[in-house]
């Protein structure tokens, strides 16, 4: 299809219109920044993408005038919505165009001045892994920080993201980006990674944020899994009328956090549920160990296995960390772990002195410890290994070890 603009036209006539969509926090309750997004128009009032206007603008070598004019039309729409509200305004700095000339230029730092507003209401989005030389950026997230603006670093955790890059830009805010979201709810592998973020961002200083959030449940697990805000589909749509945006972005925060509040409720009580229902059956087991023979206890530990379905596999350790019986393992978990040769149960004199399991029993030397959920090697399931003293009449200080089946994951 012929193309009815052309990107000349569209920066020289500045055809374009921003919308806004804005960034939550449920801990605040409120809105507490907006992502400006630029829109071009075309002679016919149609809206171009930002996809299209940037590919346009790199093959006419446009590029850093088209993020320049986006930019501008960004802080000149923020000036009037900024009054008194405490809210920041998030831009996009197309980071491809970050060279040894426009690091040093300061020409951001001179036209937010130059309409009104106060860097430290400026958030400047980059994407790390779209800049051509690491030392450019780091260049510029040091001058821009120092003049008061916050760096935030945009779609994080795709393409080609790399921690290293993310010691040198040291930002304020991470956004987490939306293909870790998407589904999120759904998938122990993006759970994971997404926990893993936030906690990476809560250790440097930096907060996460959760971009592309579109359903409750997904809002429920990045909440949990410690996401500080949120944006998404969910709160809003992008609109360039920001006072409708915000009175309907204020009411789904309401429903949201109520959502939250029951969704972190259940959370609770089911984990609490589960953990008294292992504890049940942990003890239950000990007490039928009583005065066992090594040689006894294969037989017992399958018995164990067939009653109770939440449990995995059972296995013993000596003082030492040493396994000093097979592992036991349910005809579940067989089936799965025959899969995978490489996958296999710890067998016999295997050590296990370095897990954490062992390891906290013996060096803080507490009776028991039942770890976080992890991920199996043998059987792809999610575990919770509850480790037990126990004395045996041959053998004393004994670490019983049963993996259970966990239901609830991460949260
Ligand atoms: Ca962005």
């Amino acid at each position: 299809m012929q193309q009815d603009w052309n990107i000349r036209h569209i920066i020289d006539n500045e055809s374009m219109v921003v919308h806004f969509h804005p960034i939550v926090s449920l801990k605040e309750r409120d809105i507490v920044g907006i992502e400006a997004l630029r829109r071009g128009v075309d002679p016919s009032g149609a809206l171009v993408s930002p996809l299209e206007l940037f590919d346009q603008a790199e093959r006419n070598e446009l590029s850093l005038e088209l993020d320049r004019l986006c930019r501008r039309k960004a802080l000149e729409a923020f000036v009037g919505i900024q009054s008194s509200r405490k809210l920041l305004l998030f831009v996009n700095l197309n980071s491809s165009i970050l060279d040894a000339k426009t690091t040093g230029s300061g020409h951001f730092l001179a036209m937010t001045r130059a309409v009104g507003v106060a860097p430290e209401r400026v958030s400047i989005e980059v994407v790390e892994s779209r800049v051509s030389d690491p030392r450019h950026l780091k260049d510029f997230s040091v001058r821009y920080r120092e003049a008061g603006f916050l760096i935030v670093v945009d779609d994080f955790g795709t393409e080609h993201s790399n921690l290293e890059r993310l010691i040198q830009v040291r930002p304020d805010i991470i956004k987490v980006d939306r293909n870790i979201i998407s589904g999120v709810d759904r998938d122990h592998y993006k759970q994971s990674v997404l926990k893993s973020i936030c906690g990476l961002s809560e250790m440097i200083g930096a907060l996460s944020l959760a971009e592309g959030v579109e359903t409750i449940e997904e809002l429920n697990v990045c909440h949990q899994l410690g996401a500080d805000l949120f944006q998404g589909y969910l709160f809003a749509k992008p609109s360039a009328d920001f006072g409708a945006l915000e009175s309907d972005t204020r009411r789904t925060i309401a429903k949201a956090v109520e959502s939250v509040d029951t969704f972190l409720t259940r959370t609770l009580r089911r984990r609490n549920e589960e953990n008294k229902e292992f504890e049940h059956i942990t003890q239950s087991i000990v007490r039928s160990l009583r005065g066992s023979d090594l040689s006894d206890l294969a037989v017992k530990f399958s018995r164990f296995t067939e009653a109770y379905p939440s449990i995995e596999c059972i296995y013993l350790l000596d003082e030492k960390g040493r396994q000093i019986t097979e592992t036991v393992c349910s005809q579940g978990m067989l089936k799965k772990a025959c899969r995978h040769s490489l996958f296999q149960p710890a067998p016999r004199l295997a050590a296990h002195s370095l897990k954490n399991y062992y390891y906290y029993i013996k060096h803080l030397n507490i009776g028991r410890y039942f770890t976080d959920p992890y991920l199996s090697l043998a059987t792809g399931n999610l575990c919770r290994t509850m480790a037990v003293v126990i004395d045996l009449p041959a053998r004393k200080k004994c670490v019983l070890c049963i993996d259970f089946l966990d239901s609830l994951g991460d949260y």
